[in-house]
């Protein structure tokens, strides 16, 4: 899926998207200063990679032609198994501003290719100028260490083959493009009318989760909701509890239960009819996914992410950085266009009747320990709340039919009527 996202390249000049250029490096055009062997790859791009190019000095050479003109990001791909190798990137022979000397980490082995976009000096990625026309592309070895280097890419900003480095101008332009409170949970961190608590920090408009911050990675919702909508806040034990409920449309009920021990997040939807989480999905977590590396935000490339998820090899738990999401059911992830790119994530919730519910965790674990809370329907309404407000007792007394929300310290659920009706929700 093409991803649309516009970063502006320049202040007030938008960027036409630009084509991806692919550089098979099997296919160089002149090796000098020593010798390359071309290596058979099941894993690499065309099956092949160079390697074997240890001297200091050796440069490979590959021929390209520009049919756009434009300022182009440059990706590699390569396989590494030393800590880590340098060189040197040449554009037409010319050393590229900021890229005598790049840094290729260590990919895990010499069969474990990685693409990495390459940092430019504002702490986002380099940008090089190219006119139409014929060029060439030169990798020097400045380190006398190996890498087997498989392809590279030219492409324009708004293209992520790799995790990319954002500067702070990239920062604050995607952050414009975002509802004014998960903007300012990116840009100025956790506000007094955010839910926060250790590394976890939830940003509310009109009561729905517009964005989430758990340690360095964002999450965040790019479009407001609609509807009349409530939240409270309560502490039971070591978990901060955030409640929302809302009637998305005539005939339906929703509510969604927020608990935080400061290191973990965990989201637990109730809901009537269709709805049962923003954005129609069963139940969802929605980017961008920003994560901080060394102090630098980083976009996370959204392809490998959606191809894993339709691949299957996602089934309940995706990692993301040294976080996991997880959930009750089966996820299905799709990269939503607009009104900016951003991935949701959704699973099948539990259904009992009218009631339906689908839990989600972000984070290693909950604290251990068994922990309760109430869900009292009401009409067309669904309030969590602590157990504690409400007891069993009094609600039978008034007749208000109640719900017994039991969540243990691995994220299963069980959920009790008031009729003795048990549904079990598995862990993640
Ligand atoms: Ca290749």
């Amino acid at each position: 899926m093409t991803i649309l996202l516009a970063i502006l390249l320049s202040a007030g000049v938008a960027c036409a998207q630009l084509p991806q250029i692919t550089i098979e490096a099997e296919g160089y055009a002149e090796v000098t200063g020593g010798t390359v062997r071309v290596l058979d790859r099941a894993e690499a791009s065309g099956g092949k990679c160079v390697s074997y190019w240890e001297e200091p000095g050796v440069a490979v050479t590959c021929r390209f032609d520009v049919a756009q003109a434009g300022e182009y990001c440059l990706t590699l791909g390569y396989a590494c198994n030393w800590p880590h190798t340098r060189r040197e990137v040449r554009v037409d022979g010319q050393v590229v501003p900021g890229l005598a000397d790049v840094l290729l980490p260590a990919t895990g082995s010499w069969a474990d290719f990685a693409m990495l976009t390459l940092p430019g000096p504002d702490g986002g990625r380099a940008r090089i100028p190219l006119e139409p026309g014929a060029h060439t592309l030169t990798l020097a070895n400045v380190d006398s260490r190996g890498l087997a280097w498989d392809c590279a890419l030219l492409h324009g900003p708004e293209d992520l083959p790799a995790d990319a480095p954002l500067s702070n101008e990239e920062l604050g332009e995607l952050a414009d493009r975002l509802p004014p409170a998960a903007r300012r949970l990116l840009l100025e961190g956790p506000a007094e009318e955010d839910l926060a608590w250790g590394d976890v920090a939830l940003a509310f408009s009109r009561g729905m989760t517009q964005a989430l911050r758990v340690s360095d990675v964002f999450f965040a919702v790019p479009r407001e909701w609609q509807g009349d909508l409530q939240w409270e806040r309560h502490r039971v034990g070591p978990i901060a509890l955030a409640t929302v409920r809302a009637v998305p449309e005539e005939g339906h009920s929703l509510a969604i239960l927020v608990a935080t021990n400061g290191t973990s997040y965990l989201m637990a939807m109730a809901g009537t009819g269709e709805h049962t989480m923003a954005g129609g999905g069963a139940g969802g977590l929605p980017g961008p996914l920003i994560a901080w590396r060394k102090g630098r935000p980083w976009r996370l490339a959204l392809r490998p992410i959606e191809d894993r998820l339709t691949s299957g090899e996602i089934a309940r738990a995706l990692p993301i950085d040294d976080l996991v999401l997880s959930v009750n059911d089966y996820m299905t992830g799709v990269v939503v266009d607009e009104p900016m790119p951003w991935l949701s994530l959704r699973w099948a919730p539990t259904v009992n009747g009218d009631l339906k519910l689908a839990v989600g965790k972000v984070g290693p674990a909950l604290e251990p320990g068994d922990w309760t809370v109430g869900v009292r329907v009401g009409g067309e309404a669904i309030v969590i709340r602590s157990s504690r407000d409400v007891p069993p007792a009094l609600a039978r007394f008034y007749g208000i039919p109640q719900f017994e929300v039991r969540v243990r310290g691995d994220v299963s659920m069980t959920v009790t009527t008031d009729n003795g009706e048990t549904l079990e929700l598995p862990a993640p």
